[in-house]
């Protein structure tokens, strides 16, 4: 499916945009899953970059709006790195965080290359979350709930700007699925920018397959598509181990169709997999569950035919 051969897992194992302990532990969670094997048996070469070192995490109070800022820029600016090297060398990066804070670094060095390279940039954002806050409309000054804001050029000034132009995403660029926790200022934020937003209602009205074939509607060729995935996206029942779930998401079933179509595109260039909270979990549930999905992202397909 994908144009690419070589799958490099970088770990971040870091909580610095949360305030709910637990999802440093994510990388190495999807590595007792197995996510190693499983794409290595789908046929894909594997480099496992290991896990990235940064600071540990304060948990201090906010400060001007914005908890472990420095922190935060700490961290991204080493998956910025990662992922800037893995792409140079022609390789598929496949983010293991961490919290999504980390998206800023992750996409921001997407951003650079697809403009480079001359490829149009879309991203799948797949969260219970629209993550488009900013250090003036949060309620908790988690930075987790701000990557969006700042990969449009609308975050804190620290965090915003990395991909060499003032946004990384131009605001239909990016598609949002599976949305049902949004803030009251973080909806006006959508109306202002008029981001894409395919919510839990839209999903419910229209089922998967056709939410999906509007979100892919515009790839082509010439797409670098990106995929950040948010596990708090799926419903709580299928993936407990996240720090800030919220009832009412996709099911294992309807979250498969969601990858598989991804898959059928045949452009995924690059992925974030983000939020699994190991110490919430039960049994490794959410960490095999995602490699589960990964695996249909990644072209697995259950179709007889
Ligand atoms: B995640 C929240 F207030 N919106 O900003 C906030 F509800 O990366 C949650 O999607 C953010 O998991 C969740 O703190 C961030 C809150
Ligand atoms: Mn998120
Ligand atoms: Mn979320
Ligand atoms: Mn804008």
């Amino acid at each position: 499916m994908s144009t690419f051969t070589t799958v490099e897992l970088i770990g971040a194992p870091t909580d610095i945009g949360a305030s709910v302990r637990g999802a440093g532990m994510g990388p190495d969670a999807l590595r007792v899953a197995d996510i190693a094997g499983t794409l290595s048996r789908l046929g894909f070469e594997i480099v496992d970059r290991g896990n990235l070192a940064g600071p540990a995490t304060p948990w201090t109070e906010p400060a001007n709006g914005l908890r472990h800022l420095d922190e935060v820029v700490t961290w991204n600016r080493s998956v910025y790195a990662a992922v800037d090297h893995a792409l140079a060398a022609g390789h598929l990066p496949l983010l293991m965080g961490g919290d999504h804070c980390l998206a800023v670094g992750s996409i921001s060095a997407i951003a650079w290359h697809a403009r480079r390279r001359g490829k149009k940039l879309r991203v799948l954002w797949l969260d219970a979350h629209s993550d488009v806050n900013t250090e003036r409309t949060s309620p908790s000054g988690n930075i987790h709930g701000m990557p969006v804001a700042c990969l449009l050029g609308h975050g804190p000034e620290a965090l915003s700007g990395w991909s060499g132009e003032a946004a990384a995403l131009e605001h239909d660029a990016i598609r949002f699925l599976g949305i049902r926790s949004v803030d009251a200022e973080e909806k006006a934020a959508i109306r202002a920018l008029g981001l894409n937003v395919f919510d839990m209602r839209h999903i419910d009205e229209h089922g998967m397959r056709t939410t999906m074939t509007e979100a892919l509607q515009d790839i082509d060729e010439g797409t670098h598509l990106h995929v950040s995935f948010d596990l708090d996206c799926l419903d709580p029942d299928y993936a407990p181990g996240v720090g800030t779930g919220v009832r009412g998401g996709p099911t294992w079933r309807e979250m498969q169709l969601c990858m598989e179509m991804i898959a059928d595109t045949g452009r995924l260039a690059s992925l974030d997999v983000v939020e699994l909270n190991p110490a919430l979990d039960v049994r490794n549930r959410t960490a095999e569950v995602a490699v589960e999905l990964i695996e249909s992202l990644f072209g697995k397909s259950t179709l007889v035919r």
